[in-house]
């Protein structure tokens, strides 16, 4: 597996070397089947952490912003394809594995961790018991932070914290 320690970044990015993060979450399964939308307050956590990264002068790829909270979902084939390239070009994906489990963010840890990318998760307070053994385990084979709050958006200091450390991890071992 190659690593893939983070080069140039815009010179305005609050984390050093780094202009582009991927946010990953669940995305169909909150999907209201008679608005067609993600209900605002499952928006929120993305909203929040968007706004905020974009403040820290980050390029920020989410699908669930580009496919307008499911109201422009993109067929299968696309958004696949465009998600893998994404994460690729990322310099650092963080993801919402979700309870329930969110099939397609699960992929993507799969190929963030793949593609040595630093990966933050943001997991929900007290239920570790409730992610997958793999979820859990992934720091074991890939350079992965995690995060538990209860709320995203008091957390934010906890997250840039953990994506530093997971850069860090990134740079001392490249
Ligand atoms: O399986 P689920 O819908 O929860 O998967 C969500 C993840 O897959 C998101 O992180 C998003 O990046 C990606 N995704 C997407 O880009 C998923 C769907 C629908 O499953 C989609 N576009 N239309």
């Amino acid at each position: 597996m190659t690593t893939t320690a983070p080069r140039g970044g815009t010179p305005d990015s609050a984390f050093h070397g780094v202009s582009s993060v991927f946010l990953g979450g669940p995305f169909m399964g909150l999907v209201d089947s008679e608005s067609g939308r993600m209900p605002d307050r499952d928006c929120q956590p993305f909203t929040v952490l968007i706004e905020h990264f974009e403040r820290q002068g980050l390029h920020v790829y989410n699908a669930h912003r580009r496919e307008a909270w499911g109201a422009e979902v993109m067929p299968p084939d696309q958004c696949t394809a465009l998600d893998q390239e994404e994460i690729e070009k990322a310099d650092v994906f963080v993801a919402i594995p979700g309870i329930p489990p969110s099939p397609g963010t699960h992929i993507e840890m799969g190929w963030a961790s793949a593609f040595g990318k630093p990966i933050v998760l943001l997991l929900e307070e007290g239920r570790d018991e409730d992610y997958g053994f793999l979820v859990r385990g992934l720091r074991a084979v890939a350079t992965v932070e995690y995060v538990r709050c209860t709320d995203i958006a008091t957390a934010l200091p906890e997250v840039d914290a953990a994506i530093r450390r997971a850069l860090e991890r990134l740079r001392t071992a490249a």
